[in-house]
């Protein structure tokens, strides 16, 4: 099933909120309830027997659906399939108007025009690359590089404004590689990673900040159109922390109800995506395991997190990287009629499978092959790479051979 979640608009569109408090819960969560209720009736009367399995696979905010459905009603899905999750709406929101401000307005001296997103994007694959040890062109591991910002200064020799950045403009690269913290130390948001830069033009290019940001303030938050970016402070984060219209934010990390039935739950994050940062990703499955571990609720049985290097919010990559695994969306990219993925329709290559294995076999999700193929809409042209993807804390590292071959690589702990 699928839902418009009770409201018509296009993604990027929040004006339907305004003074609509209904409308915000039914986007929320309750929209989606309702419709898996009356799906599952369908389906029960259409085929007049009961449903053996139930599974959800979504990305965005579809990642946040699936979590808030499964933190509801931990027994309406057996294994939800959950990618770049917009879990903290009431952080990210805030965080999404706060990023674009730093690039802004663009006529200040701080301003970097997209037309540097890509100088800035080489510098940092030439720092970053092989910090993960292997030379390829991806960085997996953003949290390993020791970048160096000033590499990018302009000096008297090079005053080439289309190739170095000025002091200012430098300032501004750090406002965006840095974690929003602000009054008295409090963190509120991770920062886009090293790697993200081929997708800032998305957050970072425009003349105002992304609507999903003030538009979110602006008609979610304070019911207030004449809400200005410009007038930002951690007063509109302390705000929505309090009010959450909708009850959006998915932030129940006792999934304990949903585990102990034996549901099971795949999460994912492109490590390249600059939409939602991977940060807030690894902060959610931190926050799990702080909630249920003192408990004596291990996470591996039921609940496994894998971050895709090099790969943009949701799929895609810049820097051919095996990004596609039939997570959700990734057939739809490729084209119509294609599904699972193409050529390799197993549980090893494809993550819904992969769920479905697990649930239904008790087969855990130990490693996941991820497939750069070499023209992303037509498969039959064959596959640049394959590699494995890996259950947090783990990565994959490469012990041998040809570093396109999934073989050559396996899942070892990030720290010993
Ligand atoms: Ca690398």
């Amino acid at each position: 099933m699928s839902t418009n979640t009770g409201h018509n608009s296009t993604s990027g569109d929040i004006t339907w909120a305004l003074n609509q408090p209904e409308q915000k819960i039914d986007w929320g969560y309750r929209a989606m309830h309702g419709s898996i209720v009356l799906a599952k009736d369908i389906i029960r009367a259409y085929y007049a027997s009961s449903i053996k399995y139930s599974y959800y696979s979504g990305c965005s905010t579809g990642g946040r659906q699936g979590l808030k459905e499964l933190q509801l009603h931990p027994d309406s899905f057996d294994g939800v399939l959950a990618g770049a999750p917009a879990w903290w709406t009431s952080h990210l929101q805030p965080w999404t108007a706060k990023l674009g401000s730093y690039n802004l307005p663009v006529n200040a001296s701080h301003h970097i025009p997209p037309t540097l997103f890509p100088v800035i994007a080489a510098e940092v694959l030439r720092q970053c690359d092989g910090s993960d040890d292997v030379e390829d062109g991806i960085i997996s591991d953003p949290a390993r590089c020791n970048f160096y910002p000033e590499a990018l200064l302009c000096s008297a020799a090079n005053t080439n404004a289309s190739s170095c950045l000025t002091a200012p403009q430098i300032s501004t690269l750090y406002q965006i590689y840095n974690d929003y913290v602000d009054t008295n130390q409090t963190f509120v948001f991770p920062a886009l990673p090293l790697g993200s830069e081929p997708q800032w033009p998305v957050l970072l290019g425009g003349s105002n900040p992304h609507p999903l940001g003030t538009q979110y303030v602006q008609y979610f938050l304070l019911n207030d159109p004449n809400w200005r970016w410009q007038d930002f402070s951690y007063r509109i984060v302390e705000l929505a922390d309090q009010l959450d219209p909708g009850n959006a934010t998915a932030d129940d990390f006792d999934m304990s109800d949903f585990a102990a039935r034996g549901g099971k739950l795949l999460m994912y994050h492109g490590l390249a995506d600059a939409l939602i940062p991977p940060g807030s990703s690894e902060y959610f499955y931190k926050h799990v395991l702080k909630t249920l571990l003192p408990r004596g609720v291990e996470l591996a049985p039921w609940y496994r997190f894998f971050l895709v290097p090099g790969m943009l919010h949701c799929g895609g990559t810049a820097v051919n990287a095996p990004w596609y695994f039939a997570g959700s969306g990734h057939a739809a990219a490729v084209g119509t009629g294609a599904y699972s993925t193409p050529g390799f329709e197993d549980a090893r290559h494809d993550a819904l499978l992969a769920l479905m294995q697990w649930t239904e076999n008790g087969v855990p999700v130990d490693e996941l092959i991820a497939t750069k193929f070499r023209n992303d809409t037509n498969p039959a042209a064959g596959v640049l790479r394959q590699r494995p993807l890996c259950p947090y804390p783990r990565q994959a590292v490469h012990r041998g051979g040809d570093v396109d071959l999934p073989d050559s690589w396996e899942c070892q702990m990030l720290y010993s």
